[in-house]
This record gives structure tokens, C-alpha cells and sequence, in this order.
């Protein structure tokens, strides 16, 4: 498969919003990230790709972190890490966390295509898998899921 794949998900949180463009140039390459979360408390915020494209009972029904190589939590710059694991956003003081990632653990299609999964964006700080945290080694303890979507094929 050739040519430029896109995506995107909107996050419908009650007081966290966001959409996030995914892109990825040719279908083995990084897919970059980009976009904005407004309505966080300053500082950061766990960012994950989750397993399941499911919202049914909110960003629960999501899942565990998108881990097709059954690995451990890790952050973004780690090659152990589950394939969903894109470590945190950085809200500034209004609350807004401007996003801009490169990476290249996650796909637009393959084994590791995320299209059809969920983007969940914590309350609290991945602590990227050092955290000594018992939750640190599965979900880096970011607590609950405050904001999420299913992330879909666009043309834009
Ligand atoms: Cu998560
Ligand atoms: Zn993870």
C-alpha cells in the first residue's frame, strides 16, 4: 500500500475535549501526531492508545493499552513498550496540551494499525513505566481516563 494514510479522533471528555490528526507518509513509516487538548488541569497527562475501538460504557470499555507485542508499560522513547504507549501531553496554565509527536511503534495499517482503536488522555502523569508503582509496568499509573475517541480513516 502506497501513498499517505490519515486519521483522526475527536475526544469527547465532559470537560476535556480535543481532536488529534494522525498521519503517516508511507505505510511503514512514523506516523506523526499532532493537534490540542483543552479543558486539563496543568501539567501532564497520560496519552495512550487503547485496545478497543469501544465506548459503550465510556473510555472504560476501551480497554488496556494497545500492546500487540505483549510487552510491558513503557514510555514513547523505550523500546519496551506497549505499541499504544505515547507517553503525555503537557497542558500549559489555560489547560491546553498542544500536541506534536513523531512515532514510530504505531501504524495507520499492518499489525500495528491503530485506526478503529480508542485515544485515551489520563487524569494524571505517566510515570513511562519507572513510576515503582504497582499500575506502573501495566498502565504507568495515570489514573482515570478523562477523555477519549475512537480514532477513524479521513480524508483531511
Ligand atoms: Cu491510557
Ligand atoms: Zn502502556
Amino acid at each position: 500500500m502506497a501513498g499517505k494514510t490519515k486519521a483522526v479522533c475527536v475526544l469527547n471528555g465532559e470537560k476535556v475535549k480535543g481532536t488529534i490528526f494522525f498521519t503517516q507518509d508511507e505505510s511503514s513509516g512514523p506516523v506523526s501526531v499532532t493537534g490540542e487538548v483543552q479543558g486539563l488541569a496543568p501539567g501532564q497527562h497520560g496519552f495512550h492508545v487503547h485496545e478497543f475501538g469501544d465506548n459503550t460504557n465510556g473510555c472504560t470499555s476501551a480497554g488496556p493499552h494497545f500492546n500487540p507485542g505483549k510487552k510491558d508499560h513503557g514510555g514513547p522513547d523505550d523500546e519496551v513498550r506497549h505499541a499504544g504507549d505515547l507517553g503525555n501531553v503537557i497542558a500549559d496554565s489555560d489547560g491546553v496540551a498542544k500536541v506534536n509527536i513523531t512515532d514510530k511503534q504505531i501504524s495507520l495499517n499492518g499489525p500495528l494499525n491503530i485506526i478503529g482503536r480508542t485515544l485515551v488522555v489520563h487524569e494524571d502523569p505517566d510515570d513511562l513505566g519507572k513510576g515503582g508503582h504497582e499500575l506502573s509496568k501495566t498502565t504507568g499509573n495515570a489514573g482515570a481516563r478523562l477523555s477519549c475517541g475512537v480514532i477513524g480513516i479521513t480524508k483531511y
